[in-house]
């Protein structure tokens, strides 16, 4: 994003995607941990939206592989409506999660946004899961593991958007953190080319040397980025508010390094901030942290000068 831009803030607490209770306080402990000061003091204008609350959509017949597809449907159409308002009005949205179904609407938004532009989008997904998963090949039916699937075009829904609306072109989406996978996802990633930098090349390649190829790509073909963050790309010793923890996430540095030169491209558009489960944090810890991304992604620096003196 250009620095001194504005920012809209969309609260959404939507938990139903996510098979437990907790992800819909998420927006209210991401407000108490400062995000408003925290951009505002950075220099950026903040509109709040506040949250959506919109009544399930009950034209969705209801489906046995995604439970409560009325309710996730319902946000799903009032988040993509929020998304493309907040962009095509030259702000830029962050999403205040919610669990990670949201996703489905918000990079739906920004993909028409990107349409208008004529410049393609492109998706970094920040997350222990792939999210791959469709209401066929899904072991739980929860939404929140449907996302990726869903904008790429590859889950089969009832008519939640519309189904000529712009889709996310796989090749496009780059998953970083990534270290549990379903069975038919780890088909489904590899036969629809989706770029997956998993723990194992994390710690191979290291993170800088990841962040740069993906914002090569980025840069070669004038794109948008979205980038989605769920709280369980981090290791759960970091941040424990979250309901689908796995061991061996991202440490604290590698998620701060990601974030400090997201805002150096300056190609980032949107932002998610999702899974955040306030019921099974540690004292707001977690809720601090995602803040503190938040701040570091919009260009908190450690100081005024550049990292590495001449
Ligand atoms: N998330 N792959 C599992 C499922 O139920 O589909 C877990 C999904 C987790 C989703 O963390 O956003
Ligand atoms: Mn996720
Ligand atoms: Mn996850
Ligand atoms: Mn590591």
């Amino acid at each position: 994003m250009q620095d001194n831009a504005s920012v809209t803030l969309i609260g959404v607490p939507l938990e139903e995607g996510s098979g437990r209770g907790g992800c819909s306080m998420g927006p209210a402990a991401l407000r108490i941990a400062g995000i408003a000061a925290t951009l505002t003091e950075l220099g950026y204008r903040i509109t709040d939206r506040g949250d959506l609350r919109p009544a399930p959509a009950e034209d969705l017949a209801p489906m046995a592989g995604a439970k409560n597809l009325q309710t996730v449907g319902a946000f799903c159409r009032a988040i993509e409506q929020a998304t493309f308002e907040a962009a095509a009005q030259g702000s830029v949205p962050v999403l205040l999660g919610g669990d990670h179904s949201l996703s489905m609407g918000s990079v739906s938004g920004m993909a028409r946004y990107a349409r208008t532009l004529g410049r393609p989008l492109f998706v970094l997904w920040l997350d222990a899961h792939a999210d791959f998963n469709s209401p066929e090949t899904s072991p739980s039916g929860n939404m929140h593991g449907m996302p990726v699937a869903y904008f790429c075009g590859q889950a089969e829904f009832a008519p939640i958007l519309d189904a000529a609306r712009p889709l996310v072109d796989t090749t496009r989406v780059y998953q970083v953190g990534i270290r549990s996978v379903d069975v038919e996802e780890r088909r489904l990633i590899a036969k629809h080319n989706v770029t997956v930098f998993d723990m194992r090349a994390i710690d191979e390649e290291g993170i800088g040397s990841i962040v740069r190829r993906i914002l090569s790509h980025v840069e070669n073909e004038d794109g948008l980025l979205h980038v989605s963050l769920d709280v369980d790309f981090l290791d759960p010793d970091v941040a424990p508010g979250v309901g689908t923890t796995v061991p061996g996430g991202a440490t604290f540095r590698e998620a701060h390094l990601i974030m400090e030169m997201l805002h150096d491209s300056k190609r980032v558009s949107a932002l998610d901030i999702v899974e955040l489960n306030p019921f099974l944090d540690d004292r707001g810890r977690s809720a601090r942290i995602m803040v503190d991304l938040a701040s570091s992604l919009f260009g908190k620096k450690i100081l005024d000068r550049p990292t590495r003196p001449a």
